[in-house]
């Protein structure tokens, strides 16, 4: 019976990630939606692929520790926005745009936050787009208003964060020498990565394909 309270939590945990997957699960679909209709009506497929997560537990307690927020089930939806994550990756630079605004007018959807990482990168060169979105999960007992962490980058600006993350992850930068120099050169091929994006953008308005569509 003293595990009792610890099971309740357990329970409750286990409940609230269902609830995110659950949401992920519906942003998800949208998205597919969308390419289906567009990839049915024009020829054109905006989405290339769709990655989603629902946070580790403990990556949820360290994020909620090093901000200085109580680890509980409360916080985690209080102050967490990226709990159930959704990346979208496409394959040019417009289609990020488009995706976002279609993503963004539909009327269940609620948006909350857009961080645009491509027109301000980070200072170590990272590129994406982030929507923080609220849609509704209905269950038996009613509807929950869920956020969601929406990546939409380009075929290219994954690649570049995907080896980031990895290299990131395999060593922290700071405890090797020449930092600082590994720094400048993953920023320098996020420089690269940019420039070729641009390229493949303006290499499908001289062909002409899709831009009737905006
Ligand atoms: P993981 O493992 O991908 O989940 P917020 O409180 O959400 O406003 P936060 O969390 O700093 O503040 O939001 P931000 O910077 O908009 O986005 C965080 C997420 O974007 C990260 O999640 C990564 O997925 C991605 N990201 C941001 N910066 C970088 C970067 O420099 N390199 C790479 N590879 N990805 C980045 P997590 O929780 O850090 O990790």
């Amino acid at each position: 019976d003293s595990a009792a309270p610890l099971f309740s939590q357990a329970k409750k945990f286990e409940e609230l990630m269902m609830v995110y997957s659950c949401a992920i699960r519906e942003v998800r679909t949208k998205l597919e939606v969308l390419n289906d209709e567009l990839s049915v009506r024009y020829n054109r497929n905006p989405i290339e692929f769709i990655k989603t997560r629902v946070k580790k537990p403990v990556s949820i307690a360290k994020k909620l520790e090093q901000r200085g927020f109580e680890v509980s089930i409360e916080s985690v939806q209080n102050n967490l926005n990226d709990v159930a994550g959704v990346r979208v990756i496409c394959c040019f630079i417009d289609d990020i745009y488009d995706v976002a605004r279609w993503l963004a007018k539909q009327d269940d959807i609620k948006l909350l936050e857009v961080k645009d990482y491509i027109r301000h990168p980070k200072p170590n060169g990272y590129r994406s787009l982030h929507l923080i979105v609220e849609i509704p999960v209905f269950f038996s007992e009613g509807k929950k208003k869920m956020k969601v962490e929406v990546q939409i980058r380009t075929i290219a600006m994954d690649f570049w964060a995907s080896l980031e993350h990895q290299l990131r992850y395999k060593k922290d930068l700071h405890d090797i020498e020449d930092s600082e120099a590994i720094g400048e050169e993953l920023r320098q091929c996020a420089e690269t990565i940019a420039k070729t994006d641009i390229q493949m953008q303006s290499i499908r308005e001289k062909i002409g394909v899709f831009t009737e569509l905006t």
